[in-house]
């Protein structure tokens, strides 16, 4: 339960917040006023300059709270998490803080008096984009998790100047624009030039004996690079607690523009700056895949010494260079393998500049360190040339040819004279050029690994870390991912958040299992009728988006069908295209009994280096298309692709989908996320037995999830021997729509274009075995027609799977994330 807190730190936490000076204690409204005639002057004001004040005045509203939140953590001692991650994919701030901060009808009332709806300045901020997808998201789901638990969690992170681009499409195709979020400013950060710290870069080692008989390692002649933290106010739910998350900017030391200055190098100094300050300029687009580039290191190795230093420094301040009680008050969760070269760093922190010995800096190293895995896909686990390491960070290259080696001798020791053992196990990979693998340097690291569902914790275990399972079972564990409850349904769906706080009161805000007791409401005839107006009502919201978007006309009587993801093979995007193929194929030769009028919506961002996925965008665009423009089909069918889906898209998708497509090959998709989204505002899943689906379809009941395709199990068993032509032949669907594509019906004007897709369909080699779950999937669509076509039964089905979606709040995961990782 989010409200416990001790009486202790209650009355502490307002001693601290009445010891602030009085301007911090005005109104918003005064605030705002304050905030607006700083402005031009006129009288007239614009909509972002609207926002930018009421942004501001909220700001204030937190300031206090955030300092009072700060002295309670260094006053009371307790552990104190740091959450590493390379993406925190935040989305608005605006409307979550107006909500956790319990100010939404002073500020919709304030608005009257500027003549504007609280809505439209809401819709005037932009997305902080700061990640890709699911990990970006669950990162930004935790922290509103952690602050409303009342836990004292600092996430660290980059402040890109650039953040995930924003998708156009031209003729159909996927084209990149720079998404330059800060452009307006950023009403949220706090620049703290008192944290900054210096990130060295390349150089070069040397070591020498001190007057005690300790050899001890200078890393020398290094480029060093000013990080400049910026923090964002994270408020919790109504608890009066604001936690950090503190962004890291870099830009070039002084010191190095003097010596270039002082050479009388001007336009040299100012180059190098460029060079410091690329650091930050841009997230890498890349999902679940490697990135692999010399910048993106850079970005990794800034990011985790900039904020393991600023660790440190908190530590000195208070306790010196006793660094044995350490471990009982920090811990690090390295949000899968991208900030994992901390490790090293820590290492480098505590030996050479800290002056502890090895073994009790691994003893520090190895208790605070916790690693989550997000992906089995081998294309993701991050290997880094030694080669790359060795000229940019020398000195952590050695440290990690340290650890290896002591590591190396207890795998020797457990498994002796097995040479495969230990060239398997080793954090070293051998071949043409060596590699470090990055998840064996978490792992051997780490006290904790877990997965982010049970299917995917147990295939880790059971697969790709087996040998570390063997050794160190009591590391493994498994956290099945959540999100959030308020962004994802007390802020993006307020009617039927108004719905269910009239049935169960608004406990359920801050205890999503409150959201059972639904199942009494089931054979209710108003409540039903109620839910089915909300989703009615959603889906004209959505309908409008779509018509302003994709320019198609979405009917809300009709079925929402909605797959939105990141475009990727092992999402199946296809098996979605070859099933609208199929539908549309169907009609036209007038088949339509088995079917009830559809309208699916796809959307996505596809990595700007992956063809494969950008050809899927083409396709989904030009079947789109033809599906749309035969007005007898549209009676039955209609097709969207919407461009530049993100954050803010999705608070709008959610409350308006019927159903869910979480279609992913079994065994690929870690957990997902989204599919969590729509289930808690009433969507029914249509999904394989994959992520967190398995666990969502224990929670509602197979009754209430369309539930087709091969298991993981099946998938790795076919895989051995996979005929396709087998599947195809064996289906007369399957068939059809493969040889429309064929036949150049959705490439009138691009003769062959899609050729790369049904290749990879019909090749033996296809890892994402589309073609072996098609008839199944066709058929769970049959099912899901038939079931939608009996609007209480339909109507059941959704209030189930908002009630079952309990489990799946982030409070949830974050409590046993406190408990069972962090003792927090
Ligand atoms: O992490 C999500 C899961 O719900 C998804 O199933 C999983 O695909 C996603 C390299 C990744 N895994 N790996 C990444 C992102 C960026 C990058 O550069 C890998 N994303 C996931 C949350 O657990």
């Amino acid at each position: 339960n989010v409200k416990s807190k001790s009486k202790k730190q209650v009355t502490a936490k307002k001693a601290a917040a009445n010891s602030l000076p009085q301007d911090l204690d005005a109104s918003l409204a005064k605030r705002m006023q304050r905030h607006v005639s700083h402005g031009l002057g006129r009288d007239k004001h614009s909509k972002q300059e609207l926002f930018q004040a009421l942004a501001l005045s909220i700001k204030e509203e937190m300031l206090a709270r955030w300092r009072a939140t700060r002295q309670l953590d260094s006053q009371f001692e307790c552990k104190q998490v740091a959450y590493l991650s390379l993406e925190f994919l935040m989305g608005r701030a605006m409307g979550n803080a107006i909500m956790n901060l319990d100010l939404l009808p002073e500020t919709k009332a304030l608005m009257q008096d500027y003549a504007v709806e609280l809505e439209e300045l809401e819709e005037v901020e932009h997305d902080a984009g700061l990640g890709n997808g699911g990990l970006g998201r669950l990162a930004a789901c935790f922290l509103d998790s952690c602050a409303s638990l009342d836990l004292s969690v600092t996430g660290y992170g980059i402040r890109y100047e650039y953040g995930m681009f924003a998708q156009k499409l031209v003729d159909g195709f996927q084209v990149e624009r720079p998404d330059r979020w800060l452009r307006e400013g950023n009403p949220w950060e706090v620049r703290v030039s008192e944290h900054n710290v210096t990130v060295p870069f390349f150089g070069h080692t040397s070591s020498y004996v001190d007057p005690n008989g300790r050899r001890n390692v200078v890393w020398l002649d290094t480029q060093d690079v000013l990080a400049v933290a910026y923090d964002m106010p994270v408020p919790g739910y109504k608890n009066d607690r604001i936690n950090t998350l503190r962004l890291w900017k870099s830009e070039a030391t002084d010191d190095f523009d003097l010596e270039e200055f002082n050479q009388g190098d001007y336009t040299e100094a100012v180059a190098r700056k460029n060079l410091a300050e690329q650091i930050t300029m841009v997230l890498y687009p890349n999902d679940a895949s490697e990135n692999g580039k010399e910048l993106r290191l850079r970005q990794q190795y800034f990011l985790s010494s900039a904020s393991l230093q600023d660790l440190l420094n908190n530590w000195v301040r208070k306790h010196g260079n006793d660094f044995s009680q350490f471990a009982k008050y920090n811990v690090m969760q390295l949000n899968d393998t991208h900030p994992s070269i901390a490790i090293p760093e820590l290492m480098r922190l505590l030996v050479d500049e800290h002056f502890l010995e090895w073994d009790d800096a691994w003893q520090v190293v190895s208790q605070t360190m916790a690693y989550t895995n997000h992906t089995l896909l081998p294309e993701a686990l991050e290997r880094w040339p030694v080669r790359m390491l060795g000229h940019m960070l020398p000195r952590i290259l050695e440290i990690i040819f340290e650890i290896n080696a002591r590591y190396l001798e207890l795998v020797a020791h457990q498994w002796p004279g097995d040479e495969q053992k230990l060239a398997a196990m080793s954090i070293i990979e051998e071949g043409q050029e060596q590699h470090v693998r990055m998840a064996y340097l978490a792992i051997v690291a780490s006290f904790s690994v877990n997965g982010v569902a049970g299917l995917h914790s147990k295939l880790l275990t059971s697969g790709l870390f087996k040998d570390f399972y063997q050794l160190w079972p009591e590391k493994f564990n498994n956290k099945t991912n959540g999100v959030t409850p308020r962004r994802w349904l007390a802020h993006c769906n307020p009617e039927l958040a108004a719905l269910l706080t009239k049935r169960l009161g608004a406990d359920w805000v801050s205890d999503l299992s409150h959201l059972n007791a639904l199942n009494a409401f089931t054979d209710d005839k108003a409540f039903l009728r109620d839910w089915q107006q909300v989703k009615l009502n959603n889906k004209a919201v959505l309908k409008q988006l779509i018509k302003a978007e994709c320019d198609v006309d979405f009917d809300v009587n009709m079925l929402f069908d909605v797959q939105v993801k990141r475009i990727h093979e092992y999402k199946r995007q296809l098996l979605n295209i070859l099933h609208i193929i199929h539908l549309y194929h169907q009609i036209q030769q007038g088949n339509t009994s088995n079917m009830v009028p559809r309208c699916i919506l796809i959307g996505g961002k596809a990595a700007p280096g992956y063809a494969m996925a950008k050809l899927i965008i083409k396709l989904a665009s030009n079947v789109a298309h033809m599906v749309n423009s035969d007005a007898e089909v549209a009676k039955y069918l209609r097709v969207a692709f919407l461009p530049n889906y993100n954050v803010s898209a999705m608070e709008r998708i959610c409350p308006a989908t019927d159903v869910s497509e979480q279609i992913s090959t079994a065994g690929k998709e870690a957990s997902g996320t989204g599919n969590m989204k729509f289930m808690m505002n009433g969507a029914v899943t249509i999904g394989t037995l994959d992520g967190a689906n398995v666990e969502m379809l224990e929670e509602v009941g197979e009754d209430n999830f369309f539930l087709f395709g091969l298991t993981a199990e099946q998938v790795m068993e076919q895989r051995l021997n996979y005929q396709p032509q087998q599947f195809i032949n064996a289906s007369p669907a399957l068939t059809e729509v493969l040889s429309l594509i064929e036949s150049g019906h959705f490439s009138l004007l691009e003769p062959g274009i899609f050729a790369p897709l049904l290749t990879a369909i019909t090749s033996p080699d296809d890892p994402w075995m589309t073609a072996a779950d098609f008839e199944s999937y066709r058929l769970a669509q049959e099912r899901v027609a038939k079931a939608y076509k009996d609007p209480i039964t339909w109507t059941q089905m959704s209030i189930r799977n908002t009630a079952a979606s309990g489990r799946f709040s982030s409070d949830v995961t974050i409590a046993q994330y406190r408990d069972e990782i962090w003792r927090a």
